[in-house]
């Protein structure tokens, strides 16, 4: 099955320069980019991306931080993807990541986790069709 899912690689690890790192690591596991590019998003777009995390405590500092700066958003397609990134990435906090997935290696907080992927095949359509409307 050649699944896509949608990622973000946050502005955290794009100032930290680890870019072609996370890159690699999706590459290397067998993932492929089919739409890649580098956005600075404002706080409108982040509430659309980050609908359900609207009036939560923690919304505020995260819209702050996901629109600081460049991110890189990209649509990976392979075997299994949506799982399969998502067993990359790590948990969401990086301290409880396990060891070599990629919040484990590059975040340094919940909110900087340096990546984001798509949960579900519906939050990958939906992600898709918001970030990459021409592909949905
Ligand atoms: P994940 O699916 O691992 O990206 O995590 P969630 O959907 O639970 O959370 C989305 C983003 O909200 C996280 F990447 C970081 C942020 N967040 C916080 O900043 N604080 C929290 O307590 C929970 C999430």
């Amino acid at each position: 099955m050649n699944e896509r899912t949608f990622v973000i690689i946050k502005p955290d690890a794009v100032t930290a320069g680890h870019v072609g790192n996370i890159l690699n690591r999706y590459e290397e596991a067998g993932f492929r980019p089919v739409a890649m590019e580098m956005r600075t998003i404002d706080g409108e777009f982040a509430d659309r991306h980050y609908a359900e995390h609207l009036g939560r405590d923690y919304y505020a500092p995260l819209r702050e931080f996901m629109t600081e700066g460049p991110l890189v958003a990209l649509i990976l397609a392979g075997d299994n993807a949506l799982d399969g990134v998502r067993e990359l990435n790590g948990v969401t906090d990086p301290s409880k990541a396990d060891a070599g997935t990629i919040r484990a290696d590059f975040g340094s907080s919940v909110k900087a986790n340096c990546v984001h992927a798509s949960d579900s095949p519906e939050s990958a359509a939906s992600e898709i069709g918001l970030w990459f409307p021409e592909l949905a």
